[in-house]
Formats: C-alpha cells, sequence, structure tokens
C-alpha cells in the first residue's frame, strides 16, 4: 500500500486531498517537520527523506517520492479514471504543470514558507507586498473559470486549495479577491476535500505547528 508522510495542514495537505479524490487507499504517517521525527514511532524522519519536508509519498516498490509537483501527479496518473490529471500528450497537462510549479514555488516558497518560518522582525515586508501580485494571477484566471486546468477538478486545485487555506494564518484577507474566496468555498463542498480538511485539522491540535 502507497504511504504518505504528512504534517497537518501543510503542504501535504494536497496529496491527501488528491488520494481522498481518487479514492485512492493510502497509509498516513504524522512526520513532525520541525523536530524531524515520525510521529508513529519516534524514528527520524531524515532516514525517511533527508530532506526532511513532506510530502513524501512511498511507493509500492518501496521508493520514495518526494516535491509536491511530482508526488501529486504521480497520484493523479494511478486513477487516470477519476480525471485529477490530464493525460501526457494533452496540452493541458503543461498547463497543468505550470500551475502545479506556480504555486509551489511563487506562493509557497516565496510567502507561505517565509511567513511561517520567521519571525516577522520587518523582513517579511517584500514577500508580503509580493504576494498581492502574485495571487492576483490565480484570481484573474478563476474570475470566469470553475477550475484551474480545463473544466474539473485537478491535483492543481488540491494545490491551490492548500495555500488558500494557509492565507489567513499568513495574515493576508482573501476577501480581496472575490474570485479565489468563491473558489475556495466551492472546492471546500467538494466531500473528498472537506474530509482532508476536517482530518487534518483534527490532527493539527495534537502537534505544535510553529517552529520552536
Ligand atoms: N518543494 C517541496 C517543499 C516541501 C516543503 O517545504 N514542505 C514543508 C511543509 S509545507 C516542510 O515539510 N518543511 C519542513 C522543512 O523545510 O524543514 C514541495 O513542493 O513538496
Amino acid at each position: 500500500m502507497l504511504q504518505l508522510y504528512f504534517f497537518p495542514m501543510a503542504c501535504s495537505l494536497a496529496s491527501r486531498i488528491a488520494l481522498t479524490e481518487a479514492d485512492v487507499e493510502a497509509q498516513y504517517h504524522l512526520a513532525h517537520i520541525w523536530t524531524k521525527t515520525v510521529v508513529d514511532d519516534g524514528s527520524d524522519f531524515l532516514g525517511v527523506s533527508p530532506k526532511g519536508a513532506v510530502p513524501v509519498l512511498v511507493l509500492e516498490n518501496g521508493e520514495r517520492l518526494t516535491e509536491s509537483a511530482a508526488v501529486l501527479q504521480y497520484i493523479a496518473d494511478l486513477k487516470p479514471e477519476a480525471g485529477l490529471a490530464p493525460r501526457f500528450g494533452d496540452p493541458d497537462r503543461y498547463r497543468l504543470q505550470e500551475w502545479l510549479s506556480f504555486i509551489g514555488a511563487e506562493i509557497h516558497k516565496a510567502f507561505l514558507f517565509p511567513t511561517f518560518w520567521y519571525k516577522d522582525d520587518g523582513s517579511l515586508a517584500k514577500p508580503r507586498a509580493r504576494i498581492t501580485q502574485t495571487l492576483s494571477v490565480p484570481a484573474t484566471h478563476l474570475a470566469d473559470r470553475e477550475f484551474l486546468v480545463g473544466n474539473r477538478f485537478t491535483v492543481a486545485d488540491a494545490h491551490l486549495i492548500w495555500a488558500l487555506l494557509l492565507l489567513r494564518p499568513a495574515g493576508v484577507d482573501i476577501a480581496q479577491w472575490p474570485s479565489l474566496s468563491a473558489y475556495l468555498v466551492r472546492m471546500q463542498a467538494r466531500p473528498a476535500v472537506r474530509e482532508a480538511i476536517a482530518t487534518e485539522m483534527a490532527l493539527r491540535k495534537t502537534v505544535a505547528t510553529s517552529p520552536a
């Protein structure tokens, strides 16, 4: 069975949403991203992945896959009939990769990561200023579309949902982008999305959610 190393409400939530949407069974291991321990057995998370970051997906053959963009596409390709990614050869596959890269690099690493990792000593001013410009890209795109890619839910939506959920704790009011607010409400109406979020919100109460 697949195994997913995750931390509650971290970017690995997107992988849980994808697994739930695809109805693919997996074993979930909570990896504490601050202490680098696997909560199940206290083992060293760096032994699972030297990156020390979630998500890590352990494949059926024991190989370990990291990086949300790769993990999400792997999950989507396990169940092509679920339509969580356009098939290779379809030009929309590159649109999917375009969004996964943008969310991972420009939203996650450029803004969410520094916001949660560093105390705000003034150094967050630039990422904070830039996030408005960055988020206007999906906001404009979603003004007249239901989903990020094509006309159905894909793993790019799973990734963006996670990023948008973190805006409030990061001190950004999503209401300034009505299309993103409406999109998030729409996405959270999906049973698989609701279930994945509820599971992780419950687990979040059991762990420290910021670095010491
Ligand atoms: N590029 C990676 C980033 C993964 C990542 O930064 N995960 C965060 C949680 S959202 C983490 O585990 N951080 C711990 C650390 O960087 O030490 C991806 O897209 O999957």
